[in-house]
């Protein structure tokens, strides 16, 4: 069967969405760090649309930090590959033109510095993982011991990290006489603005002050909450849409239909017409991000941790369970009480409507994805919620019950005594507690403070809830105790 490719569009079904513009006439606006899924079905799919509108400033190069591979499975496809919303039986197929190129950073990371630093270059967006910040969890610290951002503290000039590309780029936007561009990172991290520019500035601070206050006084970092599911394709995705469409895409993603992205109404220079391209651009995107961090994501970990722990494979078969569906509905109720809404969110119909993109079973989103790099997710999403209700006097008991599956996770057995690699940046300190009393596991665990800030770590309630669930979970296993307390 045929690649997809320039040269094969034409045989794409009349079902397929295709850009409406000449791929040849348009400019790279945009440089994204960590091209991956997440980016290639929601950023990318903005851009396609201003685009789609005339609008030719918003092509997009792509970055990889790390690996070749997506480099390479879109160079034999011309960089064009298509995103599949499917919701039950409903798919939409779209083909998206908008990216132009990808550079592998570590390959060559001077292409990429200059690439950003280019006059025609507006936006820099990221989407590294958590991760890829190279921030302390709990606080949001530089980790200056980090083996790459330690070499970025010594010289960049040949920049390794996303914050060290950043700062070399805006280098040598300054010495060229350029603006800032706007930095934009899009991942689930809280207060992604604030942390990426705090780390941007410490870092350019280290090597020359007088950059340190340019990017101060003239550089953007807006705050963002993006939201589309996006699971990792499998080969059954690729076969799929093979069979659909005729021609073999090894780029694909699938999502949902659902998609949102609010941007701190922060800029400097150009930008698309977000706003007509369906974007919500605020003053305020804290409230947005707490809602869908503790809602959206806070409900996720805990079905990844219960459900890899009950071998519920899928997120929409955790929450086909009323067991699993009422776990959910009640870590909505401790954790909605933290929240302080933005207006225009109706919290009861937004929990109403996540419940329904959970039980998209056309989606098959694995619980395995989810439970991956806890370390770097539990903070924003579980912790944050527990020690506000803490300090209140509030209860956990559903908090804590998702805290202590994570904790049971990181043992390496599942219910069934199967075991599973505990896939963390933090893996070496949280994963192997196995042989100790749950008392020991929750002691040793709540001591890592680069996780549990000591305020919440020193709770006594915490503790207390967190032993109690973790050893109901280790006797009764995950399924059994949702069943007696959720069905
Ligand atoms: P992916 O696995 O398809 O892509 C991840 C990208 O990050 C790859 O380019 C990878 O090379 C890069 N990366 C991984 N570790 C890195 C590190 N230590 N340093 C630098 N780059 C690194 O994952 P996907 O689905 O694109 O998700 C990426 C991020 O996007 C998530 O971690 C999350 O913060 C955000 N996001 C994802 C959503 C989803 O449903 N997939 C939805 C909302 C946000
Ligand atoms: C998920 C998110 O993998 C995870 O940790 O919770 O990527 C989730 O799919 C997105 O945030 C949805 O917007």
């Amino acid at each position: 069967m045929t690649r997809l490719s320039q040269a094969s569009v034409g045989d794409l079904p009349a079902s397929v969405a295709r850009p409406n513009y000449d791929r040849g006439a348009i400019r790279t606006g945009v440089v994204h760090l960590g091209l991956g899924a997440f980016h290639k079905a929601h950023q990318a799919v903005t851009y396609e649309a201003a685009l789609n509108r005339g609008d030719l400033r918003w092509g997009v190069l792509g970055a990889s930090l790390r690996s070749a591979g997506v480099r390479d499975q879109l160079a034999p496809q011309d960089n064009l590959y298509t995103v599949t919303a499917r919701d039950g039986d409903a798919v939409h197929t779209q083909l998206i033109g908008a990216l132009q190129g990808v550079l592998v950073a570590p390959e060559d990371p001077a292409a990429l510095v200059a690439a950003m630093a280019a006059a025609d270059t507006h936006l820099v967006t990221l989407t590294v993982t958590e991760k890829g910040y190279k921030l302390d969890p709990a606080t949001g610290a530089l980790l200056r011991d980090d083996a790459d951002l330690a070499a970025d503290l010594r010289a960049l000039d040949q920049p390794r990290t996303a914050p060290g590309l950043i700062v070399a780029a805006l280098a040598r936007r300054r010495a060229a006489g350029l603006d800032p561009f706007t930095t934009i990172s899009c991942d689930n991290l809280p207060h992604n603005g604030r942390r990426l520019r705090d780390a941007v500035l410490a870092l350019a601070g280290h090597h020359d002050q007088d950059l340190r206050d340019w990017i101060d006084a003239r550089g953007a970092f807006p705050e963002t909450m993006v939201d589309r599911i996006v699971p990792a394709t499998e080969d059954a995705d690729l076969a799929a849409l093979q069979a659909r469409i005729g021609l073999i895409d090894r780029a694909m993603v699938k999502t949902e239909p659902f998609s949102q992205w609010v941007i701190e109404d922060r800029f400097v220079g150009q930008r698309p017409d977000f706003a007509a391209l369906g974007v919500q651009l605020t003053a305020s995107v804290a409230p947005w991000e707490d809602a869908k961090l503790r809602l959206l994501n806070g409900a996720h970990s805990g079905i990844a941790y219960l459900g890899g722990l009950a071998g519920i494979e899928f997120v929409h078969q955790f929450v086909a369970v009323p067991a699993g569906r009422g776990f959910v509905e009640a870590l909505w109720r401790e954790s909605a009480e933290t929240l302080s809404p933005p207006p225009g969110l109706d919290v009861p119909a937004y929990q109403s409507a996540l419940m329904g993109r959970f039980s998209n079973s056309a989606l098959n989103h694995r619980t395995r994805q989810i439970a991956m790099d806890g370390s770097q997710k539990l903070p924003q999403r579980l912790l944050a919620p527990a020690l506000m209700r803490l300090e209140r006097g509030q209860s956990i008991d559903t908090l804590a019950l998702a805290i202590a599956a994570w904790m049971r996770w990181q043992e390496g057995r599942d219910d069934t005594g199967a075991a599973h690699v505990v896939d963390d940046p933090l893996a070496a300190r949280t994963a192997g507690s196995v042989d100790l009393t749950a008392d020991e596991a929750v002691a040793k665990l709540l001591a890592i403070d680069a996780i549990f800030p000591p305020r919440l770590a020193e709770h006594p309630a915490l503790r207390t809830a967190l032993v109690d669930a973790l050893s109901h979970l280790r006797s009764k296993g995950a399924r059994a105790l949702i069943e007696a307390r959720f069905a």
